[in-house]
């Protein structure tokens, strides 16, 4: 491995190391349940963030500067990057990372000068890929950045544009599959509106759901076998986007006869600024059998905007790895860290004690999760709270074996129901006992 970054590869040092500079709960190596930690987490690097990123924000220009984005031309300082990027990936025990189009190479003059540069690139990042046995988690197309997609990309008024962003999505999937990638996802960053005053509703949804299918059967054609996502988000850049959450994600996917084609790929920070958390997230999509991937970050409750922070907080992820675990696991998914550093952690180190921070969290976590699920506590507190639909009456309602009528007949002979207490507060407690034994 090169020593491009100056930096050493991250060790897993125990609970109570007080090495910065090491895994506290995440060891790669660790075998559970036959299988390693590594890859029970299949963690993911985001290469926008992490090594396109520069610190900028809606107030102020960039403030980091790495050693390698300089050379004789964006495509040879694009596979410089690629190199530092695929030593990082190695010393942070990452085994996946996710790329838009756009970030690993440079677009061009034209579409064909893009498509070509993208070719070239690809090429270095699979020999990448081949010398290290990093994976591709998922490829996307970025078609929210250049100017031509400002009034959107599949749900733009003009079907110039349309036909653009399809071109773009057809060369996005072929990269993906000449990279083994795993899945393929739609953020619809742009895909929604900003005034009703200048918007066909119902024609942009029904475009965006003909550019997904078509997507669908293009993918048939060339043989990728990877999963669909789409990744919710309810605001930013537009002020309403189309797959505004989960739940309207699932309405869009079984409107449009695309729900067999799609999961969902939940991202933390996209939750809460639709009003929900994470948990509930993955609730909604777990239960229609659509939990796909997860983009790890956070947002900040006193900011109102997509901060895409590494996430620390031992208790919200271990409730969401409870829901994930519970509903068998992400599948080809897995935690792609798509989260950034703040503006003024300017080092290379910082890049560093981010992802070990969020990777330790997701660790500790994921162990917590799997005691809680083993205890069974919650579970069958949760069972028992339903047990009157077990059999009985409650089991003829759950079965459509009852009738208004005869449910009059039961309220009548039955009388006042007792009321049965949720038991909340002693709930919290028992979460906190798992969570303080860390
Ligand atoms: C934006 C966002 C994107 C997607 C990929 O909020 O999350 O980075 O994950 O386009
Ligand atoms: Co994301």
């Amino acid at each position: 491995m090169q020593n491009l970054l100056k930096i050493g590869k991250i060790n897993y040092a125990g609970p109570t190391s007080e090495t910065p500079l090491s895994f506290k709960h995440y060891n790669p190596a660790e075998l559970i349940d036959g299988k390693t930690l590594k890859d029970h987490l299949r963690f993911s690097i985001a290469y926008w963030h992490s090594f396109r990123g520069t610190g900028g924000d809606p107030f102020g220009p960039g403030t980091i500067v790495r050693p390698w984005e300089t050379g004789k031309d964006a495509i040879s300082v694009a596979k410089k990057r690629a190199d530092v990027a695929f030593e990082f990936f190695q010393k942070i025990e990452a085994p996946f990372y996710c790329f838009h189009d756009r970030d690993i190479a440079p677009e061009g003059r034209s579409l064909r000068e893009s498509n070509q540069r993208l070719d070239k690139i690809v090429a270095h990042f699979k020999q990448l890929q081949q010398a290290t046995g990093v994976r591709l988690l998922w490829g996307t197309a970025n078609l929210f950045g250049n100017p031509r997609f400002m009034n959107g990309a599949a749900t733009n008024p003009d079907a110039h544009v349309f036909a653009y962003a399809a071109a773009q999505v057809k060369k996005a999937l072929e990269v993906t599959k000449e990279l083994g990638g795993e899945n393929y996802v739609f953020w619809g960053g742009r895909e929604g509106y900003d005034t009703l005053l200048n918007t066909n509703l119902k024609r942009e949804q029904a475009h965006l759901a003909a550019f997904l299918h078509l997507a669908v059967d293009y993918a048939k054609a060339i043989g990728f076998k990877g999963q669909f996502l789409i990744e919710p988000k309810p605001k930013e850049p537009t002020k309403h986007q189309y797959d505004f959450d989960v739940a309207s994600g699932i309405a869009f996917l079984k409107t449009f006869g695309l729900d067999q084609h799609f999961k969902f790929n939940i991202e933390t920070n996209h939750a809460t600024l639709a009003g929900h958390t994470f948990q509930h997230e993955i609730e909604v999509a777990a239960a229609v059998g659509l939990l796909g991937s997860i983009d790890a970050n956070t947002g900040d409750t006193l900011i109102g905007w997509d901060t895409d922070q590494f996430n620390t907080d031992v208790k919200e992820l271990t409730l969401a790895m409870v829901s994930i675990l519970r509903a068998g696991g992400l599948g080809s998914g897995g935690f792609n860290f798509d989260a950034k550093l703040r503006r003024p952690s300017v080092d290379i180190e910082d890049l560093f004690h981010a992802h070990i921070g969020g990777m330790d969290a997701y660790a500790l976590a994921f162990k917590l999760a799997r005691q809680i699920l083993a205890e069974g506590k919650f579970e069958q507190f949760v069972a028992d709270r339903y047990a009157t639909f077990d059999s009985g009456f409650g089991r003829a309602i759950e079965q459509g074996k009852t009738s208004f009528k005869e449910l009059e007949q039961i309220a009548f002979k039955l009388g006042e129901p007792k009321l049965r207490s949720g038991r909340q507060e002693y709930l919290e407690n028992l979460l906190n006992t798992y969570i303080h034994r860390g």
